[in-house]
């Protein structure tokens, strides 16, 4: 454990000190969080998903039987365990149960497949998976206990699996509960204690993971519960995975337990299951990318459902195009919320109560005073007020740098410890922040990150491919899609989209991340010093885009 912590950046006691003197940082923990709730708000309803509707008192004694199963499984405080579940109570759950015994989460997103699974559990030493059956709803079904099978051939330290569902020859979650009482002498969990891993967008090849530690991720959590207008009134309905740092904590399903409102599980984002909810459940409050909200727009007038209740939907992940954001008032009847955030730390919001022309045209503020934000040109110096650049920040929910990764925090953290985001911004006089573009290598697919790196490595691999490079093509629909670009072997012939494709499908990529073109060159423009100019094919694909 204490290996652990040592390989996880933490703040410096000085900036420590000053969190909490300010009184963002508490001792407050998660697991003892839900425990305080649940005296709290008892009877009241904290959870639903289908017929399953869970109390306050409810959720936390499933919390505390699977703790007592979980304590009697040979885990040990500081164990990571890779955590991959659908939007259901069990994932809840989990992970509260996870939190109250210092066992660290992984948490890895439904999406992901063999590749992925194995590097989080590699890349974090876990020796627990916890995972899914099937999905309960999604097409195409896809068995997560074949993906079980390959990810422990390939990872010696896993000696636990479980499954929610039908465990075949792993073990069922379900029974691990247990009505035993809980083991008195486990040790503390602390706010300064570690709480989970969340995964990085990824920009050099595979995704690096980000300690968050109780004192300052609960803090993201609470300081965003005002802006957002979370109260005990608050029905959050879980649309995107609830894995995902955005429905996670801004405020998400975890800023709803802190304010005593009750999260609906969606199985699934679309406008059918999920205005059925908001009708069903009252919903008030979603968070989702910007083509699902568009998707929601184009089938909102069309609707039977009650959409009424409905008053904020946040809209973050990837920019939202302007156009999209104007209509969400008038077709939704609710406000929108801008929300551009990281796992990383940094979330901006834009205020339910600010004009609309900052709510149509912004990405927000930041949620704290003490959230500083830095804009740079490429040599690093301050850019004038208003001038796009480079985002650096930090502040008393941003990491200070990612797990085990010397290498890595050495370009992404600034010697002061300000992390470099990658994203282009200006800042308005008021503090807002306009997202304009990238400098970092990475694939934004309608908010879910691609790192061209990443998949790069692996069409390397194909016989007939002599060098390649995965840039992002413009799209009406998501913003960006991942395009490559191939140079065949001598006397081979480059694969064509297909048969690329199902060649990566064979290496266990997530589907999200599969180029959805294929494009030959037979050389690749260079910069000046001599790299693939991303740049000049990104052109290219923009003019034949917009010529089209
Ligand atoms: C443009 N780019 C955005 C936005 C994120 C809340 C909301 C989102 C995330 C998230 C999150 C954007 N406009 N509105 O963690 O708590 C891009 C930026 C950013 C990267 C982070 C949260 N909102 N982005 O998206 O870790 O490039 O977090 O650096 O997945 O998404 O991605 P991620």
């Amino acid at each position: 454990l204490d290996d652990i912590r040592a390989k996880s950046p933490d703040y410096p006691e000085a900036f420590k000190q000053h969190y909490r003197d300010q009184g963002l940082w508490s001792d407050q923990t998660f697991g003892a969080l839900l425990k305080t709730q649940a005296e709290r708000f008892a009877a009241d309803p904290a959870l639903i998903e289908g017929e399953t509707r869970l109390s306050y008192r409810a959720l936390d004694a499933r919390v505390d039987r699977l703790c007592a199963g979980l304590q009697r499984s040979g885990l040990k405080k500081g164990d990571r365990v890779v955590v991959q579940l659908g939007n259901r109570a069990s994932f809840v759950v989990t992970t509260f149960a996870l939190f109250r015994l210092g066992l660290l989460p992984v948490f890895a997103l439904p999406a992901h497949r063999a590749k992925e699974i194995t590097h989080f559990c590699t890349a974090s030493n876990a020796r627990a998976l916890i995972t899914m059956a099937d999905r309960v709803s999604g097409q195409p079904r896809f068995d997560f206990r074949t993906l079980a099978r390959e990810v422990k051939a390939a990872c010696p330290a896993l000696e636990q699996v479980y499954i929610d569902g039908a465990p075949e020859e792993f073990n069922a979650l379900e029974s691990l509960s247990c009505d035993a009482p809980l083991i008195e002498d486990w040790p503390v969990v602390g706010a300064d204690d570690l709480a989970f891993f969340q995964l990085s967008g990824g920009t050099t090849g595979l995704s690096k993971l980000i300690p968050r530690r109780h004192q300052d991720y609960l803090y993201s959590v609470i300081g965003s519960l005002a802006p957002c207008g979370f109260d005990e009134r608050t029905t959050y309905l879980v649309a995107l995975p609830g894995a995902h740092n955005f429905p996670m904590s801004s405020p998400g399903f975890l800023g709803v337990i802190a304010a005593g409102g009750c999260m609906v599980m969606a199985p699934e984002p679309s406008p059918t299951t999920c205005f059925e909810l908001i009708e069903r459940e009252g919903v008030t409050h979603t968070a989702l990318v910007p083509p699902l909200a568009m998707l929601w727009l184009d089938a909102a007038p069309h609707t039977q459902r009650d959409l009424s209740s409905l008053s904020v939907l946040q809209v973050g992940g990837s920019k939202m195009n302007s156009e999209a954001a104007k209509r969400v008032g008038p077709i939704l009847g609710c406000t929108l919320q801008q929300v551009f955030g990281m796992a990383e730390g940094l979330v901006n919001y834009t205020r339910l109560d600010d004009d609309e022309d900052v709510i149509l045209y912004t990405q927000g503020r930041p949620i704290s005073a003490l959230d500083e934000v830095r804009i740079v040109d490429d040599h690093g110096q301050p850019v004038a007020p208003g001038t796009p650049g480079n985002l650096q920040t930090r502040g008393p929910y941003t990491i200070r740098g990612y797990f085990d990764n010397p290498d890595v925090n050495a370009k992404s953290f600034t010697e002061d410890g300000f992390y470099c985001t990658g994203d282009v911004v200006a800042q308005t006089p008021a503090g807002y922040l306009i997202v304009g573009g990238r400098e970092k290598d990475q694939i934004n697919r309608g908010g879910e990150k691609i790192s061209p790196e990443e998949v790069e490595n692996l069409i390397l691999a194909h016989p007939d491919v002599f060098d390649t490079a995965v840039v992002a093509m413009p799209d009406d629909f998501l913003g960006e899609r991942p395009c490559a670009f191939v140079i065949p072997r001598k006397g081979a012939t480059a694969p064509d989209t297909p048969t690329l494709v199902d060649f990566l499908k064979t290496r266990g990529l997530a589907t999200f991340k599969l180029p959805d073109q294929v494009r030959t060159i037979d050389a690749f423009p260079h910069t000046g010093v001599g790299k693939i100019s991303k740049k000049a094919l990104r052109q290219a694909l923009k003019d034949t885009y917009f010529s089209a």
